[in-house]
């Protein structure tokens, strides 16, 4: 029988390689997508005519029940979010009503449409924020930096509490940051990686950035939506870090992608305050040998290739005169 997946946040990032690698599974794979103004369907339109999208917003909750009842999943993948750690300074009140009570709206329709369907939810090392211990595992106690952080708290919470009280299968996995050529731009890999391709091209002389000693430990985004799906696959429900075990600061970032095309980063990188966050995460770096143990899940692809590949996709996009 043909498993029948959802996924909310197909349109996005993570949403996109999900939907690639649940349809090269054998899926049938379903998408929510919320209305807006002009359509946004560039990081899936390659495999617009193989899912089926369903209209439907995480601040609605007839509408989940309505996609959950058209789509019949056996799995739904959460990934919908005000993602966007920034934004949600200025933006907390709808950051926490997408991004935590949204969780609720969503598996308060699975408990009433069918129970048995197996929940993700896309849980965040932002959750550890001003972190309590190096590397961070599973049980590293959470303190978060930023209002997404902590409705990421809450989303996480949310999961486990509907898992106790009603016995769903909801998993969280608490993703480091993964990236990929289809980044948001705002984000700082991407946005140093388009900004070195503009630069290379001579179509900018500069890039304005925050922060250059944060620590993060970046992976590639193709390989951490696999993680998701096993998830999934496991009897019980449970959650899991996901993360490479390797720390990077903003700056190596900036030094790996502007050696990678020739170029001194000292006479392009501006410091500019308006990137500056009223909170930091100083440092991430996690520990996913769970889910090396019991997933069997490894990251394959490196910080330097990772940095490489999204120069090369930027130089192409470029160069051909696409969006970014
Ligand atoms: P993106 O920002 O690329 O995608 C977010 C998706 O959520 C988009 O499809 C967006 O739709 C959708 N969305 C936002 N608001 C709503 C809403 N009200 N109703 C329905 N859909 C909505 O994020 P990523 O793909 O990078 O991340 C996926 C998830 O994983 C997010 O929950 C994020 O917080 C989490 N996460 C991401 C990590 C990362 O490093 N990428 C790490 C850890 C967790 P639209 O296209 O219309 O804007
Ligand atoms: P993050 O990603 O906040 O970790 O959240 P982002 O790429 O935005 O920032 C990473 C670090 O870079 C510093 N920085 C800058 N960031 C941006 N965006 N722009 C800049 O100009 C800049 N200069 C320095 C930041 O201060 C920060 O320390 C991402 C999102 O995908 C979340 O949804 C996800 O949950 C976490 O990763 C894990």
């Amino acid at each position: 029988m043909t498993k029948r997946a959802l996924i909310t946040g197909i349109t996005g990032q993570d949403g996109s390689y999900l939907a690639e690698f649940l349809l090269s599974q054998g899926y049938e794979v379903f998408g929510l997508v919320r209305r807006t103004s002009t359509v946004n369907f560039n990081r899936i339109e390659h495999i617009q005519d193989q899912i089926t999208l369903i209209p439907g917003d995480m601040l609605d909750q007839t509408s989940l029940q309505l996609a959950l009842q058209q789509c019949e999943p056996q799995e739904v993948y959460n990934l919908a979010a005000q993602s966007f750690v920034q934004t949600s300074w200025t933006q907390p009140v709808f950051t926490g009503d997408v991004t935590a009570l949204g969780v609720t709206r969503l598996l308060d329709a699975i408990r009433h449409v069918d129970p048995a369907i197996r929940f993700y939810q896309a849980s965040s090392s932002e959750m550890f924020g001003k972190v309590r211990e190096v590397p961070q595992r599973e049980t590293t106690p959470f303190y978060p930096r930023s209002p997404y952080g902590v409705a990421k708290v809450y989303g996480h919470w949310i999961t486990i509490n509907y898992r106790e009280s009603y016995n769903l299968h909801a998993t969280s996995g608490i993703l480091f940051n993964h990236e990929s050529p289809r980044r948001g731009i705002e984000f700082v890999t991407r946005k140093v990686t388009y900004n070195v391709a503009k630069i290379k091209l001579g179509m900018a002389d500069e890039i304005r950035l925050g922060n250059l000693d944060s620590r993060r430990d970046w992976g590639f985004a193709g390989d951490y939506v696999r993680a998701m799906w096993l998830m999934l696959q496991q009897d019980e429900p449970d959650d899991y870090v996901i993360s490479t075990g390797q720390t990077h600061a903003v700056q190596e970032l900036v030094e790996v992608a502007f050696d990678y095309v020739g170029l001194d980063w000292h006479d392009y990188v501006k410091q500019d305050p308006r990137f500056m966050r009223p909170a930091e995460v100083d440092l991430l770096v996690g520990d996913s040998s769970k889910a090396g143990k019991q997933l069997g899940w490894e990251p394959q692809v490196s910080f330097e290739e990772l940095i490489h590949m999204m120069i090369d996709a930027d130089l192409k996009i470029l160069q051909a005169g696409e969006r970014a």
